[in-house]
């Protein structure tokens, strides 16, 4: 049985009702609200490490870390004073500074499809631009995305399939016009033939296939053998752009992201949180020739007062350069192992055959026993069970994300004391 009591959070309860006074749904972001699992969100003021801390001083370790960008765990002592020593020199300039130049070099060295790079404040705003970018190096308007993959609230890419294998989308959102949303095909992931099909109808017409190489935002599940190669070659035929929406992925399942990893090269890549160092940033970039389509010297427009910022640029390169100097991935890998064999021994002694996928320090448990491939597996899921579970380990100092349709992150933070308690805490919670 829940353990009610400790349900209760009364600090951040007042919060709340104050912030519904003023913030649509009491939240800057829609996830935050716990629609997914009920109740109502906790105010954190406080983090360190792989801990977080409730306006009730209640501690909890934290598997979402921010969605991802605190790989390092919360104020990483390396980032924190870059970004204090940054602060004293300057909060923006909106003119050119060196570290924008050192942070495209880095990035341009690190990630293989790099031969040009463009700073922005969010991964919503890197995708935009790699979309734009792509209509405008191709002069086509056809986008290709897939249901399950989400790539930040841009209009063109807040569309999902209605029904079928291959069709023109509806706006998952009020506010996307009709006409712009019929220009997104969108199809199931891992699904070669309907990629074939909609190339076959109007590949013409495709301007880019963009995806998240490991889609974890219905959950977590990998590509299957060969589908990251079809789209390659199905792009590389047909004059359409691969664009590889690696927000969540750069620089956590690898230095040099999935690209790295899987051998494939898009022609454009989306990257976010992880680059920031916890502040807001975004990049996009790729082949130099489509890149120098870009104002001022291209006719692609796109701007940003804050692209670029000093201070984000500091914490960035902070991060980046712990993560390189520490060769942080070897123990992503090491931490997530530990974390998958706790979760799975769990899930033995409570008698449960859920589904767990992981790559790296990136993981997703479904409360389901099918194979989690593509959204509709996904949705097997029974989310009444993942919603308990979550409270139960919430209540036990364990902060899971708040969806059943999110990945969960590991950071270098984390400890084995951290893991130990978590598992023990899921034996129960699984029951909850
Ligand atoms: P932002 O605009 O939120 O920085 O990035 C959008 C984005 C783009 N691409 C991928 C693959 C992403 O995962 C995201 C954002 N991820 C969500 C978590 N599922 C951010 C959390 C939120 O929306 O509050």
């Amino acid at each position: 049985m829940m353990n009610t009591e400790t349900r209760v959070r009364p600090r951040s309860a007042e919060m709340f009702a104050e912030a519904l006074r003023y913030i649509p749904g009491g939240v800057n972001s829609p996830v935050r609200a716990f629609r997914g699992v009920g109740g109502e969100p906790f105010f954190v003021n406080r983090a360190l490490g792989a801990h977080i801390f409730d306006l009730d001083e209640r501690e909890y370790v934290d598997y979402v870390g921010t969605w991802g960008p605190a790989i390092l765990g919360h104020a990483p002592a390396v980032v924190v004073e870059a970004v204090r020593a940054a602060a004293g020199r300057g909060l923006s300039f909106g003119i050119p500074n060196p570290d924008e130049v050192e942070m495209a070099r880095l990035l341009c060295d690190w990630v293989p499809s790099l031969e040009k790079v463009r700073m922005v404040n969010s991964g919503t705003e890197a995708t935009m631009s790699c979309v734009r970018l792509a209509r405008g190096f191709t002069g086509r308007d056809r986008i290709i995305k897939f249901t399950g993959c989400y790539h930040g609230h841009v209009d063109s890419l807040l569309v999902k399939a209605g029904s079928g294998a291959l069709t023109h989308g509806r706006p998952d959102s009020a506010g996307v016009p009709a006409a712009l949303a019929e220009l997104t095909l969108t199809l199931p992931f891992n699904d070669p033939a309907a990629v074939r099909a909609a190339f076959e109808r109007e590949g013409g017409q495709i301007a880019a296939v963009i995806l998240e190489p490991v889609p974890a935002n219905a959950g977590l599940y990998l590509a299957r053998d060969g589908f990251l190669e079809t789209l390659r070659d199905l792009c590389t035929q047909r004059g359409a752009l691969l664009i590889f929406d690696e927000v969540m992925t750069g620089f956590r399942v690898a230095k040099g992201g999935v690209q790295e990893l899987c051998g494939v090269t898009p022609d454009l890549t989306a990257l976010g949180k992880v680059i920031g160092g916890g502040l807001p940033v975004g990049a996009f970039g790729g082949r130099e020739d489509i890149m120098d389509m870009l104002s001022p010297d291209g006719p692609v427009y796109q701007a940003g007062t804050l692209s670029g910022n000093p201070l984000a640029m500091a914490a960035g390169l902070a991060q980046l350069r712990e993560l390189e100097r520490t060769n942080a991935w070897e123990k992503l890998e090491t931490l997530g192992a530990a974390f998958e064999d706790g979760t799975r021994s769990a899930l033995r002694r409570a008698g449960l055959r859920y589904t767990f996928n992981r790559i790296g320090s990136m993981f997703c448990l479904f409360f389901t026993e099918n194979e989690v491939s593509d959204l509709a597996s996904a949705q097997t899921s029974n989310r009444e069970a993942f919603a308990r579970f979550f409270h139960h380990s919430l209540d036990n100092g364990v902060y899971f994300a708040p969806s059943q349709f999110e990945a969960g992150f590991i950071s270098t933070a984390h400890t084995a004391e951290d893991m130990a308690k978590t598992s023990e805490v899921v034996s129960k919670a699984l029951l909850a």
